[in-house]
């Protein structure tokens, strides 16, 4: 296309443009990375093709230089969430729970969103989360009540500071900004750390959540778990940015790119935003390219839309191997100390299958509890026809009871 300027307008003198055509801020320094971030396996990746790893090798790696202490807890942790995952996927298969979304394969991501957390942070989690949650310290009982179908959420938030398990997707964005503004407004040291995964950014809540928390400079952390799929619709449906950390740039945020099975780098990433925000930095979008080795939930076929191929490759990229082989080669940890670990995460699964064999016994009338802080008269009105019909019920049985055992007596019996 050829661009034709207008007659007489070439060399008219162009007006100074007003401050709100030029850019507000540098866009270089917001943009991701242009591979994801990666420490596990980084310098023992062989030099050569053929090149052997050795424990030198690997001792340059930038694993070598981290706490020992924090690499052992991120491997328990993933240890543990992997067993997790799957006690929680074979609770579906016995009914003991209605529906489970795993976080197989995207361990790392879920336990470095906990871990790097202070005490009055704020965890915003979307119902895939639930590993984070735990790995946060919540009763995992609790965490998967929600999921049992017992309960709206299961646990207190306030007590926890963990929001509840968000379904609707990215509504929970939003909360995170409000929540973190206002803290600031407060001066309370609080940062709220949101997950979602690559689904969830083509909700408008999404991009709302992220404008204002930028325009604000609000202390949050947005962690997008990019697992490739929403249910059955591949990413490159949702997006035709270059990836999801770019979309940072466009609300005036750094995005950060990060491989989301290697825990350390999540940890080293996540840490930087978290102290970012606490810092009055402002949020940072992370992005963490996983995979969900599972379907998307229990009632998910996952053949349908994906190749068997594709998920053999992931499973080799598996986030708790990575992290077992790097320990390995430095020495933190030995095959003893493996199982060991294996051994405890045995002994919390079978802890939470017998707490989820035994029956729940929620009260109706608690179904209104926790929906509002002051309920509305329409749910008073719903909560006070329950109870009037229950104690209708109750009667009716009382009179049917005394009715056979009046009848028995008269004949008889
Ligand atoms: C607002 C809203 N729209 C649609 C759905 C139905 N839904 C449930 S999960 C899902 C896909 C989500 O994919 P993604 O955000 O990538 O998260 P993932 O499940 O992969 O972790 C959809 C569309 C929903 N829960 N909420």
């Amino acid at each position: 296309m050829t661009v034709v300027e207008h007659q007489g307008q070439t060399d008219a003198p162009r007006p100074a443009p007003p401050p709100h055509w030029r850019p507000r801020t540098d866009p270089v320094p917001l943009l991701p990375d242009a591979e994801p971030y990666r420490l596990l396996g980084v310098a023992a990746a062989p030099a050569k093709p053929g090149a052997r790893r050795t424990k030198a090798s690997a001792k340059k790696s930038p694993a070598a230089a981290a706490d020992p202490a924090l690499l052992r807890r991120l491997y328990a942790e993933l240890v543990r969430g992997r067993r997790y995952n799957a006690q929680a996927t074979a609770l579906t298969r016995q009914g003991r729970l209605a529906v489970y979304p795993s976080t197989t394969g995207q361990e790392a991501a879920e336990i470095a969103a906990a871990l790097v957390l202070q005490d009055q942070d704020w965890l915003f989690p979307s119902y895939r989360d639930t590993l984070a949650v735990v790995a946060r310290g919540v009763d995992p009982l609790e965490t998967l009540t929600l999921l049992r179908g017992d309960k709206h959420t299961g646990y207190d938030p306030h007590a926890t500071r963990v929001a509840p398990l968000s379904t609707p997707l990215a509504t929970h964005l939003p909360h995170a900004v409000g929540l973190a503004h206002a803290a600031r407004l407060r001066g309370d040291d609080v940062v709220a750390l949101a997950m979602c995964g690559d689904g969830g950014t083509s909700e408008g809540d999404f991009h709302e959540a992220l404008n204002f928390a930028a325009v604000w400079q609000a202390p949050v952390v947005f962690l997008v778990q990019n697992n490739g799929y929403a249910i059955s619709v591949p990413l490159d449906k949702q997006t035709a940015a270059p990836s999801l950390a770019h979309k940072a740039v466009g609300y005036g945020m750094p995005g950060r790119l990060v491989d989301g099975n290697d825990v350390l780098a999540l940890h080293e990433v996540l840490g930087e935003a978290v102290l970012r925000a606490r810092t009055g930095g402002g949020p940072t979008l992370v992005e963490a390219v996983t995979y969900r080795l599972d379907a998307h939930t229990n009632a998910d076929d996952a053949t349908r839309y994906r190749e068997a191929e594709e998920v053999e490759v992931w499973r080799a990229h598996d986030p708790v191997r990575l992290l077992e082989r790097e320990l390995l080669a430095l020495g933190i940890l030995d095959e003893d100390a493996i199982d060991a670990e294996r051994e405890r995460a045995e002994e919390f699964a079978a802890g939470l299958r017998a707490r989820l064999n035994a029956d729940a016994d929620p009260h109706p009338e608690e179904l209104f509890a926790h929906v509002y802080a002051t309920p509305t008269p329409h749910l008073a009105e719903q909560a006070e026809q329950l109870r009037a019909e229950r104690e209708a019920e109750a009667e009716g049985a009382a009179h049917d009871d005394a009715a056979t055992h009046d009848d028995e007596r008269e004949s008889g019996r």
